[in-house]
C-alpha cells in the first residue's frame, strides 16, 4: 500500500528526481545517504524542508522514510523482472513488446492487441461426413451409389462456395410486410431478400423436391433426396421450411385422383425449372390452436356456382406466406348454412394465392409473426376473406387426406434436426483444431473431446433412424414395401420427429459451448442455429402431440405397428450375433426390448390414463431401442470401423427403455396425475 501523506503543498520535482535511471543509480543513492538498502535523509535537506514547508524534523524524517520504503520495493520488483527476463527469452520478448506498446500513442490500432482467433470454417459437408458416406456405401446398390455420391460431392462444394453465404443473408435480412403502397392502396406485400429468391431457384435446379417424385433412383430416391436436403438444411437460411410444405403438398396431390388442374399444380411443385417451380404453404393452425385441428378450425368454405369455393377464416401461423399456393382445411357450409363440427366436418382445399399481377386474392396479411427463431421465414397471420379455392378431398376427409402431408413434413423436420446437430459438430470439431488453450489445442483436451464424442453418438443414432425412415418411405412409394415396412413407417415417423427435435435442441445448445463466449455472439452465426432448432420440437406437432400420435398408430393398426417394431428390431440385431465387441450393446438392446414387451403386456390391462401418461416415455423407448439396433446393425457391417462399434456401445449405455424404468418407480399410478397437478399448482386454487 502507498502510505498517505499529510496534505501540504510540495514544490515540483526535478526531471531527474523522478526518472528511474536517476533514482536507481548508485551515485544518486550515495547522495541520499543510502546504506545496505536502507536510506536516511541528509540533515541539510531535512533542515531545508523544515524551514521552507513548516514541518517538524520528525515529520520530514518519517515521510521521507515511508517514501523511500515504497521506492525500495519498486526497485526490488524491477530487479526481479530483469532476472525473469534473462531467464525466459519469450517472457522477455513479451515484456519488451508491452513496453514498446506503452510508448505508442494512445489512439493506435495496435492497442487492440495482436491475437485474433481463427474462426471455424465450413468445409464440404458431404466429404466431412464419414457416417453419411459409410451409410450410402453400405445400403445403396452399386448402380445408384456412384451417381448419387458424385452429385452429393458436387452439391457439397456448392454449399460451401455459394449457398452458405446466401443462407446467412436470409438470416440477416428477414422478410418485411408492406401493408400499403406509396399511394395508400392496401397491398400486403411480403418483401423478402434476393438471397431468399435465389434459394428458390437453387432448390428447383437441384431438384430438392423433384428428386422425390422423379424416382430416378427407384426406391432409393427418398434416401437420395433427403441426404441432399440434410446437407442443404443448415446452409439454407430456412428455405427448407417452404420445401417441406411443397414436398408435402406434392405428396397429397399425388395420392389423389388427379384432375387436369391439380396435375398442372403437381408439375409446378415438382419442377426443376426455376421459372416454373412453385412452393406451397400448409395452413392448419388457427387462433384456437394447431394441435387440436378438429375443434380448432373455424374457417368456412362456401360453394360457388362454378363448383369452386370461397374460404373465410383466420389462419394464425402460415409459414412461408410468400408461397405460390397452399393446402388448407375448412368446413363446408351446406345449403342451409350449417357446418359439421369435429374432424368429420373438415375438408381439404387447394388455393393459389396470387393473381397474374402477383397480388394476393381474398387474403389480408394481418402481420408477420415475431418469432424466437426461423426469422428468415415469412410466417404470418392471415385473414381469409373470400379466398378462391378447390376442394381436393372428399367432404369430411380433410384430416385423413392431409395426413400424408404430415408424414412428409415430419420427415423433413427430422432431416433439419439431424442436420443441425451434424453442422454444429462439424464446426465445433474444426474449431477445436485451431483453438489453443491451457497449453494445447482444444482437440487435445480429453474432457472437451469426450463431450463432443457424446454429441457425435447422439447424431449417429439420429442419422440412422432418419435414413431408415427415408428408406421405408421410398419403398412404400415405389410399391415395394412389405406390410411390416409400412407399419414401421407409420410408427417411426412420429417417433423420429419427436425424438430428434429434442435431441437437436440439446446437442446444438451443447455445441454452442464448444465455442465458449463466441458461441453466444450473434455475428458468428452460431446462436441462430440454436434459435432455429427450437422450432423443431414444436413445428408439425409438439412432442406430446406426436407421442399421442404414436398411440394413435398403435390403436389404428390394432397393434400391428408394435409387432412390426419387435420383429424388425430383432432382425436388425441378428447381424451382430457372435461379434464379441458388440455383445454388450446387443445385450442392452435385447434386454430393453423384452422390458418394452412386458410394458406393452401390462398396459393392455390398464385404463387409458395409464397409457396416456406413459405415451412420451413409450415413444422415447421406441426411439432409443430402435436407434440402438440401427447402430448395432451398422457396426456389424463388414465395412464398419471400430468407431462404429464404439458409438453403438456408448449409445447402449443409457436407459434404453425409460417407460419400463418409470413404471417400476410408479410413475403412471392412478393417482399420479392428481399428484403431478398438486405439485405443479401448490398453493393455488385450480379446477
Ligand atoms: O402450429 C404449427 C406451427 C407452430 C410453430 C410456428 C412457427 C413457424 C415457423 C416454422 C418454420 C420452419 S404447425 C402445426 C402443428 N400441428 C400439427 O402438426 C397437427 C398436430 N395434430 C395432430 O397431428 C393430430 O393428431 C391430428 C390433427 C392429426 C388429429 O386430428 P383428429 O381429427 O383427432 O384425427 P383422427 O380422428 O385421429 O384421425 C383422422 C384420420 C384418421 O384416419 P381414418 O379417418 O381413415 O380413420 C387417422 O388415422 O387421420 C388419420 N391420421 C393419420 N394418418 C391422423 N394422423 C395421422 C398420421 N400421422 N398419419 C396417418
Amino acid at each position: 500500500m502507498v502510505p498517505s501523506l499529510p496534505h501540504r503543498k510540495f514544490p515540483p520535482r526535478s526531471v531527474n528526481e523522478g526518472s528511474p535511471s536517476a533514482a536507481g543509480s548508485p551515485s544518486a543513492a550515495g547522495q541520499r545517504g543510502e546504506r545496505n538498502g536502507t536510506e536516511r535523509p541528509q540533515s541539510a535537506v531535512v533542515a531545508q524542508c523544515c524551514s521552507k514547508y513548516s514541518y517538524t524534523r520528525s515529520e520530514v524524517v518519517s515521510m521521507t522514510a515511508r517514501l523511500l520504503a515504497v521506492r525500495a520495493g519498486a526497485l526490488r520488483l524491477c530487479a526481479l523482472l530483469r532476472c525473469a527476463r534473462s531467464q525466459s527469452g519469450g517472457a522477455h520478448e513479451r515484456l519488451r513488446a508491452r513496453e514498446e506498446a506503452a510508448e505508442k500513442p494512445v489512439f493506435s490500432r495496435s492497442a487492440l492487441g495482436t491475437f485474433f482467433q481463427e474462426q471455424p470454417v465450413l468445409k464440404n459437408p458431404f466429404e466431412e461426413d464419414a457416417l453419411l458416406q459409410k451409410y450410402l456405401k453400405r445400403t445403396l446398390p452399386l448402380q445408384v451409389r456412384e451417381p448419387i455420391k458424385e452429385d452429393l460431392v458436387r452439391f457439397g462444394e456448392r454449399l460451401v462456395s455459394e449457398i452458405n453465404s446466401l443462407g446467412r443473408q436470409c438470416e440477416e435480412t428477414p422478410p418485411q410486410l408492406q401493408h400499403y403502397d406509396a399511394w395508400g392502396r392496401r397491398v400486403d406485400r411480403i418483401v423478402t431478400c434476393p438471397a431468399w429468391a435465389r434459394m428458390k431457384d437453387i432448390s428447383a435446379q437441384e431438384g430438392l423436391v423433384a428428386a422425390g417424385y422423379e424416382r430416378t433412383y427407384s426406391e432409393w430416391s427418398r434416401v437420395y433426396q433427403m441426404s441432399k436436403l440434410y446437407l442443404f438444411s443448415p446452409s439454407a437460411g430456412l428455405y427448407t421450411c417452404p420445401l417441406a410444405m411443397t414436398d408435402g403438398a406434392a405428396k397429397v396431390i399425388e395420392s389423389l385422383d388427379m384432375t387436369e388442374t391439380v396435375e398442372d399444380v403437381f408439375r409446378h411443385l415438382t419442377s426443376r425449372d426455376p421459372q416454373q417451380f412453385w412452393t406451397s404453404g400448409q395452413w392448419m393452425t388457427e387462433r384456437k390452436g394447431g394441435s387440436d385441428v378438429a375443434s380448432g378450425t373455424e374457417t368456412l368454405a362456401r360453394l360457388q356456382p362454378d363448383g369452386s369455393y370461397k374460404l373465410h377464416g383466420f389462419k394464425w401461423f402460415t409459414s412461408a406466406t410468400d408461397a405460390n399456393m397452399t393446402l388448407t382445411l375448412a368446413r363446408v357450409v351446406d345449403p342451409h348454412g350449417h357446418t359439421l363440427q369435429g374432424s368429420r366436418g373438415l375438408s381439404l382445399f387447394l388455393a393459389t394465392l396470387r393473381d397474374q399481377q402477383g397480388n394476393l386474392t381474398g387474403i389480408e396479411v394481418q402481420r408477420l409473426k415475431d418469432k424466437l427463431g426461423t426469422r428468415q421465414v415469412p410466417t404470418a397471420e392471415l385473414l381469409l376473406d373470400g379466398l378462391p379455392a378447390y376442394r381436393i378431398s372428399e367432404e369430411g376427409r380433410g384430416v385423413a387426406s392431409i395426413a400424408s402431408m404430415l408424414t412428409i413434413t415430419r420427415i423433413h423436420n427430422t432431416v433439419s434436426a439431424v442436420a443441425a446437430m451434424r453442422r454444429i459438430i462439424q464446426l465445433g470439431r474444426e474449431y477445436a483444431t485451431k483453438r489453443f488453450v491451457f497449453g494445447k489445442f482444444l482437440n487435445n483436451h480429453a474432457l472437451h473431446v469426450q463431450t463432443m464424442a457424446r454429441m457425435e453418438v447422439e447424431v449417429r443414432g439420429a442419422f440412422l433412424l432418419l435414413m431408415e425412415v427415408c428408406q421405408l418411405l421410398g419403398r412404400e412409394e415405389k410399391g415395394s414395401a412389405s406390410d411390416v415396412q409400412r407399419h414401421l413407417l407409420r410408427l417411426l415417423t412420429p417417433v423420429a420427429k419427436l425424438y430428434t427435435g429434442k435431441q437437436a435442441i440439446a446437442v446444438v445448445s451443447e455445441g454452442l459451448e464448444c465455442f465458449g463466449g463466441q458461441g453466444y455472439m450473434e455475428d458468428t452465426g452460431l446462436p441462430a442455429i440454436l434459435r432455429d432448432a427450437q422450432v423443431l420440437s414444436i413445428w408439425e406437432g409438439t412432442t406430446n402431440i406426436l407421442s399421442l400420435d404414436v398411440l394413435r398408430s398403435v390403436a389404428k393398426s390394432q397393434g400391428q405397428v408394435l409387432e412390426a417394431f419387435f420383429a424388425d428390431t430383432k432382425a436388425k440385431l441378428k447381424a451382430a450375433a457372435g461379434n464379441s465387441a458388440l455383445t454388450p450393446a446387443l445385450m442392452a438392446v435385447n434386454g430393453a426390448l423384452s422390458r418394452l414387451g412386458q410394458f406393452v403386456q401390462l398396459s393392455t390391462q390398464k385404463p387409458p390414463t395409464f397409457t396416456e401418461l406413459a405415451a412420451r416415455d413409450l415413444a422415447y423407448s421406441f426411439a432409443r431401442i430402435y436407434m440402438g439396433a440401427l447402430l448395432v446393425d451398422h457396426a456389424a457391417w463388414e465395412g464398419a470401423t471400430h468407431t462404429d462399434t464404439y458409438a453403438a456401445q456408448r449409445w447402449c449405455e443409457q436407459d434404453l427403455c425409460p417407460v419400463a424404468t418409470k413404471v417400476e418407480s410408479g410413475s403412471y399410478n392412478p393417482d399420479s396425475a392428481a399428484e403431478d397437478k398438486a405439485l405443479l399448482y401448490e398453493g393455488m386454487l385450480t379446477g
